[in-house]
């Protein structure tokens, strides 16, 4: 069974479920929010929901019900490899099953036959400012190619039934994740490598091809795959996965969606935190001017980062109360990499992750001190060579769309409503609160 049709099972099994909780079981209460919540971003108000990755406080990220190293070990190789395709994790991301080799094959073969990214593509990147941020370049590359919209042509048809949306929505949202490693890749070559580009290998799979076109030798083509992999999603309520929902749910197609989520994902807060971590670490070692770091002079650079009102990046989450277990398995990788593990970028970073935390706690102003995933993934990319670390973001916007694709596509299926949360005002709030 091919993966349109395995889906189009799931999607069957899964429908009553939905429809019950809404008939049978509407209102039963799953949360209270606080004015504390309503005022500060609605952090931990229950009111969304997927099946496709869930974030645990103490525990992080589980994808489809598994853990990182769960996951990693239950899906297909690339053969001769260390990592799954990409191919293999969106069927899994998609369906909940782990597919067979044969049947990642042929989402990789898929994939390949969608992969082409259009011409206009390359002439409005080319025709952007050569200055412009990556992640600019990458948003506009995406919302451009909306006019390939199979699900905007869908709706127009005057043929729309939601119970097949889900249709033109997969096709369209595979049709642009397909493309994002050419996009990327593109972007990457024409801004720092002398406009030199490199062709597509149709013999490679997503992340095979994207180091590939990048130009970076194996094993890039592993740390991809992982890399793309562990950015994937990170269950709905951030930025960039809520932003892509709530797009997609006044029926904006995949397009103007990830697009959309791709903006939110360029905040200092949230995805280009990758990029503020070496930014920071390049400017500390500036300093340092060629001398060994030491403990007391990464701790008086932090003490001055938050002395100066910044944030210190790669630290700190909304939900997480522990250790990024992405941070830990990229953490992992470097230590069971004789070359990383001794490199001095890791060991500056190690060294920061034995500090960082007591200031946070000394400080007392984050509820959570510990590492997340932005603040190890930087010294992979930049020991494999990829130093231009404003181009970090965009690495996390092709694996972030993984995720957001998949949900998209879901939400579509179970036929989830515009989006639509009540504001209140201040004075409102006020009276509330006299009333106690
Ligand atoms: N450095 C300094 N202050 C921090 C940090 C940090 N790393 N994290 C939180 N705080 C402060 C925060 O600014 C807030 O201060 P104030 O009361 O003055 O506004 C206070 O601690 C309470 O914030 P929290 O409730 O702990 O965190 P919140 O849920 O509001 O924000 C983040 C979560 C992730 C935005 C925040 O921890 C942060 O700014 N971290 C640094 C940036 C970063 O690494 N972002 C990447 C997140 C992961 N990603 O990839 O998206
Ligand atoms: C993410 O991967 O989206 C970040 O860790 C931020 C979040 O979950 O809020």
């Amino acid at each position: 069974m091919g993966l349109k049709e395995k889906l189009e099972q799931k999607i069957q099994e899964h429908r009553p479920r939905t429809t019950k909780l809404m008939k049978e079981h509407g209102n039963v209460k799953i949360g209270e929010v606080t004015i504390e919540q309503a005022i500060g971003g609605a952090r931990g108000v229950k009111c969304l929901v997927t099946d496709i990755s869930y974030l645990d406080p103490q525990e992080g990220i589980r994808f489809r019900g598994k853990t990182i190293d769960e996951t990693f070990d239950c899906l297909p190789k690339v053969p001769g490899k260390q990592y799954p395709s990409v191919e293999a994790f969106w069927y899994f991301l998609l369906t909940g099953e782990a597919p067979t080799a044969a049947e990642a094959e042929e989402v990789i073969a898929d994939f390949k036959a969608r992969s082409t990214v259009p011409q206009y593509v390359i002439d409005l990147l080319r025709a952007m400012p050569r200055d412009s941020h990556p992640m600019a370049m990458f948003s506009a590359a995406i919302v451009a190619m909306q006019r390939e919209s199979k699900f905007s042509a869908y709706y127009k048809s005057g043929q729309f039934n939601k119970m097949e949306a889900w249709k033109p929505m997969y096709e369209e949202c595979t049709d642009l994740l397909a493309k994002l490693p050419a996009i990327g890749a593109y972007i990457y070559r024409m801004k720092y490598k002398g406009d030199q580009h490199i062709p597509s290998n149709p013999d490679l799979d997503f992340g095979g091809n994207f180091a590939h076109m990048m130009g970076v030798e194996e094993p890039y083509d592993d740390v991809a795959r992982m890399y793309f992999i562990l950015h994937s999603d990170h269950e709905s309520g951030n930025v960039s996965a809520h932003t892509t929902h709530l797009v997609a749910s006044a029926l904006s197609d995949a397009y103007y969606s990830l697009s959309a989520g791709i903006n939110g994902l360029a905040g200092p807060l949230h995805g280009l935190a990758n990029e503020e971590v070496l930014r920071w670490t390049q400017n500390f070692m500036d300093k340092l001017g060629g001398q060994e770091p030491t403990k007391e002079a990464v701790q008086k650079a932090l003490w001055d980062t938050l002395n100066s009102g910044q944030v210190i990046p790669g630290y700190g989450h909304a939900v997480l109360r522990k250790t990024d277990p992405r941070y830990t398995a990229q953490r992992q990788f470097c230590l069971e990499n004789d070359g990383l593990k001794d490199y001095p970028l890791f060991k500056l970073v190690s060294m920061i992750y034995e500090v960082a935390p007591d200031i946070l706690l000394e400080q007392g102003k984050a509820k959570n001190p510990w590492p997340n995933v932005d603040a190890q993934s930087g010294v992979i990319q930049w020991y494999y060579g990829v130093t231009e670390y404003d181009f970090y973001t965009v690495l996390f916007g092709i694996g972030r769309a993984i995720g957001v694709l998949a949900n998209i596509t879901w939400d579509r299926a179970l036929g989830y409503p515009i989006e639509r949360p009540k504001s209140v005002t201040t004075e409102m709030l006020e009276e509330m609160a006299a009333k106690g």
